[in-house]
């Protein structure tokens, strides 16, 4: 389906129009603004004004079936396919996100804030997931250090921890306590601030599926997928290392660093190779999954089999 947009609509003027007025409303405001609506019968479908990202990679991106119905979001089940199913029940407006700890500033973010906060680049990133298969996703979103540089960090900052939202109604997985909810995160100040490190707004062209983390998750390529929390409500800058939920639930399996590296293995199975969604064959896992050259300077010096 050919869907034109003119790029001076603000991703919020559809976003906003998009998720309160209904769809005739919504066809009628969107005539206004200028966007062209293509398959008049079939679901609305408004695409997000985005500027191309020199951080996308040329391999070629999973399709939105795969990226859809194939997740990892214990919230909502702990199968692959559950997540598709039950979280259509997540009500993801009005959502605020708190940004605070060692800060000058700290601050509540609306979310239409954050969808208008800096331009929205389409980044097309690998993801790597712990478990041995991998996909290609072009997400939508800017650097996270666009948030937090507004907060102003104070030299206590050396770590920032991302909090899940945790609604137990909403969230079936939340009744079964394979982790501690909320879902916790972390990564270093630098890590954080690393321009790759992306906040997550959307994918394929639209916002984001409730099942990709919706309405606001963090992507970071280099890294083991379960370092990207979605659905955050809370960012916080801290002084020590945070726990996240996946080293108090296994600490001998999961460390705080779970970059990507064929090197270290796990536990219980190797690292070495992994399997794209969708194809046949494994390839072979690279090095901090492939994004060395804008990251592997954070770690120089570092033992990675015991920072694992
Ligand atoms: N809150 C929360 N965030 C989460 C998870 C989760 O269970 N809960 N799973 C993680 C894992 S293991 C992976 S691989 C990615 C999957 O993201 P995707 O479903 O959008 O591909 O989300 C990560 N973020
Ligand atoms: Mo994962």
């Amino acid at each position: 389906m050919l869907i034109r947009h003119p790029t001076d609509i603000l991703p919020s003027e559809i976003t906003d129009k998009a998720l309160y007025l209904s769809r005739r409303d919504f066809m009628t405001a969107a005539g206004a603004a200028g966007l062209v609506l293509a398959g008049v019968s079939g679901p609305v479908e408004a695409k997000l004004a985005t500027v191309p990202s020199r951080f996308s990679t040329a391999d070629k991106p999973n399709t939105k079936q795969e990226i859809t119905t194939y997740n990892n979001f214990y919230e909502f089940g702990t199968d692959k396919g559950d997540p598709a199913v039950n979280a259509g029940k997540l009500v993801t407006r009005p959502w605020t996100v708190r940004v605070e700890g060692e800060v000058m500033k700290p601050k509540t973010f609306d979310l239409d804030e954050i969808m208008k906060l800096a331009p929205l680049e389409e980044r097309i990133y690998r993801l790597r997931c712990v478990e041995g298969w991998s996909m290609v996703i072009p997400w939508i979103g800017y650097s996270l250090s666009e948030i937090l540089k507004r907060v102003e960090p104070t030299s206590k900052a050396k770590y920032v921890e991302f909090t899940t939202l945790k609604r137990p109604e909403q969230m079936p997985g939340q009744r079964n306590a394979v982790l501690d909810w909320p879902y916790v995160e972390g990564l270093r100040i630098d890590e954080a601030m690393n321009p790759l490190t992306l906040v997550t707004l959307g994918l394929y062209g639209e916002l984001l599926p409730n099942q990709n983390g919706a309405p606001i998750r963090i992507a970071v390529p280099w890294k083991y997928g379960f370092k990207s929390a979605k659905s955050v409500i809370r960012i916080r800058l801290v002084e020590k290392q945070p726990i996240s939920s996946w080293m108090s639930a296994n600490p001998r399996e999961y460390g705080f660093f779970s970059n990507v590296n064929p090197q270290v293995d796990h536990p219980r199975w190797s690292q070495a190779s992994e399997r794209r969604i969708g194809e046949f064959f494994k390839r072979k896992t690279v090095m901090f999954n492939g994004y060395g050259d804008q990251v592997a300077s954070m770690y120089a010096g570092m033992d990675l089999k015991k920072y694992f």
